[in-house]
């Protein structure tokens, strides 16, 4: 099996003893750390998902998956951090109240810090109030909400309604599994990407 193949079946199976080792022995044989998340990590995520929305999956496996793969997050994010010093512009990151959903949302933040971003991480399940707080805090530029649930996401225009409220001169960018360009359209958000690359790429339009 070549190293892709070891990685999609391990998050498949939930097999969080040996994830580090195949990740090891995956970088050792050349693979790099954004390849193994788009190229096995993330799709086989995806299909568990599928799975477990066909009901071939319940519960406990979509839980074993989650953290197999938030394991192999932990593991790469190192490989993943380039250490930038010089900072662009400051965003407050979180996924949105009620979800727990973060591997995504933690993804994006690598992603941001890579490429300048101060990134205020508040976490998941988080409160749009401490988002604002946050935002006055740290005087931030841009907010990023992720949401993974058609039942969570409704709090992104509601956060959208806040920001104007409090009077903040903040842009608001969203993503997530539930979300779509269209939502995004209609609650009045920002920006909105499809996964972390294009995360950056928006985020850099909307502090220009
Ligand atoms: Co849950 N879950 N889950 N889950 N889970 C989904 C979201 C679901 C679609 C599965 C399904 O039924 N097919 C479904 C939601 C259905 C709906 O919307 N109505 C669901 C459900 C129902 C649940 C529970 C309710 C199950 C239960 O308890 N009965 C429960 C909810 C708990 C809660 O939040 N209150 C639950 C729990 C869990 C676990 C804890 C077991 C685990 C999460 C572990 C963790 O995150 N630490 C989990 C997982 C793993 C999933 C799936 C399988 C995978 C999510 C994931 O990590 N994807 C998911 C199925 C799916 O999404 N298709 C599912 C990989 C990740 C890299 O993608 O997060 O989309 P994503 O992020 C991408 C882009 O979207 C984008 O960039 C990322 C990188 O490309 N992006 C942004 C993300 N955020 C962004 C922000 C941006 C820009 C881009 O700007 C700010």
């Amino acid at each position: 099996s070549t190293p892709r193949e070891i990685l999609y079946r391990a998050v498949l199976s939930g097999d969080k003893d040996n994830i580090i080792r195949y990740i090891e022995e995956a970088l050792g044989q050349g693979m790099g750390p954004l390849e193994m998340l788009d190229k096995a990590l993330i799709p086989a995520i995806e299909e568990v998902g599928r799975r477990y929305a066909q009901g071939v999956y319940f519960l406990p496996q979509l839980i074993m998956a989650g953290e197999t793969m938030t394991k192999s997050f932990e593991c790469l994010r190192p490989a993943l951090a380039k250490g930038l010093t010089k900072k662009v512009a400051t965003v407050v990151l979180a996924t949105v109240k009620g979800d727990i959903h973060d591997i995504g949302k933690n993804i994006v933040s690598v992603m941001l810090a890579n490429h300048g971003f101060e990134v205020i991480d508040l976490g998941k399940n988080v409160d749009n109030q401490r988002i604002i707080e946050a935002v006055r805090e740290h005087r931030a530029g841009l907010i990023g909400l992720s949401a993974l649930m058609t039942t969570t996401m409704i709090h992104m225009p509601e956060l959208i309604k806040d920001v104007k409220e409090a009077g903040l001169a903040c842009k608001v960018m969203v993503g997530g599994a539930a979300v779509t360009a269209q939502y995004a359209k209609e609650i009045g958000a920002d920006g909105y990407a499809e996964d972390a690359v294009e995360a950056v790429r928006i985020a850099k339009e909307l502090i220009s």
